[in-house]
C-alpha cells in the first residue's frame, strides 16, 4: 500500500509510488533468479546486483590483459618456432577475452574508459596470480597447466551466471582456456619425459613457485569472503571459493603424478573418507599482501599497463579520425 495516509505531500507520494513499483520489479527479478532464469542488459536489476557484476566482470577483464604481461616476457625466448607460435596465439586470446569481458561490463552502463582508468590508477583489482614473476621457460608451461587450469575450474560455472551477457562471454572464453591448459600440460610433459635433468629441474622449480599462488586464485576462504553469500544467492557465483579450490586440488594432484612432479605441500594426501585430497594451510597473509598491492611484481605490472596505454594513444586517435572521415564521406554520398 502506498497511499495509506491522506496527509502525504506530492514528493512523499511519488517516492512511495516509486518504491512500490520497485518492490514489484525486485520481486519479479528475484523470482526469475530463483527459477534459474537469465537477466539481460535491458532488464530491471537492483543497483547492488549491477555494481557487483561491474566489479567482478571488470576485475576479470583486467586479469586477462594484465595476464598477458608475464607470458609476454617469454615470446622472444621461446625454445622453438612451434612453442613461440602457440604462446603468441595464447597471449592474443587473452587480449580477446579482455575485450569480450569489457564489452559485457559496458552493457551495465560503465564505459571502457572508466574501467581502464580504475585499473591504471590502481583503484581496481586484478587476479593476485599475475603479480608473480616468470623466471624460466617452464613457467610458461606451468601457467598453462595450473593458472589456466584454475581459471577454467572457476570459470566453467560462470557460463551459467545469471547475467546473460557475462555467461555468453564465458562460454567462448572457456573453450579457449581449455586449449591454453592443454598446451601448458603438453609443454611440461615433453620436458619431463624427453628433456634433460636440467629441464626437469626447471619444471619442478616452476611448480614449486606457482602451486600456492594458484590456490589463492580462488579467493579467500568462504568464511572470509565478503561477496560470496550474496553472489551465490543471485546466481552470479554457483560454487564457493573453497569448493572450487578443493575441486582444483583433486584434479591437479593426479595430473602431477602423471607428469612426475611433486607438489610443494607435505600435507597433501588422499583422504579415503572424504574422497578428496587433504592439503596444508595456505598463507593468507601473503595473499592479502599481494591483493593489497605489495606482491613481487605489482608495481612493475601496473607501470607496464600504463605505459602500453600511453604508447597506444596514437592508435586510438587514428582509429577515431578514420571513423570520423568515413562518417563524413557517408553523409556526403
Ligand atoms: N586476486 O568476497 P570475495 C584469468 C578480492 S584468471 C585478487 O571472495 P568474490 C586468466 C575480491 O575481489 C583470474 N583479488 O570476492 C588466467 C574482493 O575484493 P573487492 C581472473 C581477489 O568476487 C590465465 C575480496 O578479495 N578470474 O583471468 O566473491 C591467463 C574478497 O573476496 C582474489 C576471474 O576474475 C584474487 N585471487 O570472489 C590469463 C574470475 N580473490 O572486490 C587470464 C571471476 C578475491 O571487494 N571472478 N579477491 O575489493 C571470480 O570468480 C571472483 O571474483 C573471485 C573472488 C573468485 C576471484
Amino acid at each position: 500500500m502506498y497511499t495509506q495516509s491522506m496527509d502525504v505531500g506530492p514528493k512523499e507520494e511519488r517516492k512511495a509510488v516509486r518504491s512500490v513499483e520497485e518492490a514489484e520489479l525486485e520481486a519479479r527479478f528475484e523470482a526469475r533468479i530463483d527459477d534459474g532464469g537469465f537477466i539481460e542488459a535491458k532488464d530491471w536489476m537492483p543497483d547492488h546486483y549491477r555494481k557487483t557484476l561491474v566489479r567482478q566482470i571488470s576485475q576479470h577483464a583486467h586479469s586477462e590483459i594484465v595476464g598477458m604481461l608475464p607470458e609476454g616476457n617469454w615470446v622472444t625466448r621461446a625454445p622453438t618456432l612451434k612453442r613461440k607460435a602457440i604462446l603468441l596465439a595464447k597471449i592474443q586470446d587473452e587480449g580477446g577475452h579482455g575485450l569480450y569481458l569489457y564489452a559485457a561490463a559496458e552493457t551495465l552502463g560503465t564505459s571502457r574508459d572508466q574501467l581502464l582508468d580504475a585499473l591504471h590508477t590502481g583503484r581496481a583489482k586484478y587476479s593476485s596470480i599475475f603479480n608473480y614473476p616468470t623466471l624460466n621457460w617452464a613457467d610458461v608451461g606451468v601457467i598453462g597447466w595450473l593458472v589456466d587450469g584454475a581459471a577454467i575450474m572457476n570459470q566453467v560455472p560462470l557460463c551459467r551466471c545469471s547475467y546473460a551477457p557475462y555467461a555468453r562471454a564465458m562460454i567462448r572464453i572457456c573453450r579457449e582456456e581449455s586449449f591454453h591448459q592443454r598446451q601448458g600440460y603438453d609443454a611440461l610433459l615433453v620436458m619431463m619425459r624427453d628433456g634433460t635433468d636440467a629441464q626437469r629441474a626447471m619444471v619442478q622449480d616452476a611448480v614449486n613457485r606457482w602451486w600456492w599462488p594458484s590456490l589463492m586464485m580462488f579467493g579467500p576462504p568462504d568464511s572470509e569472503s565478503t561477496h560470496s553469500a550474496q553472489s551465490m544467492r543471485w546466481g552470479i557465483k554457483r560454487i564457493s571459493n573453497d569448493d572450487l579450490r578443493q575441486k582444483f586440488i583433486d584434479a591437479t594432484a593426479q595430473q602431477a603424478q602423471v607428469l612426475g612432479v611433486s607438489l610443494p605441500d607435505p600435507l597433501l594426501k588422499w583422504n579415503e573418507d572424504r574422497q578428496h585430497w587433504d592439503f596444508g594451510p595456505i598463507d593468507w597473509d601473503e595473499f592479502w599482501r599481494v591483493v593489497g598491492g605489495d606482491g613481487p611484481c605489482n608495481r612493475e605490472r601496473l607501470a607496464e599497463r600504463v605505459q602500453a596505454w600511453e604508447e597506444g594513444a596514437w592508435v586510438r586517435e587514428a582509429a577515431l579520425a578514420h571513423a570520423r572521415k568515413r562518417a563524413t564521406r557517408q553523409e556526403a554520398a
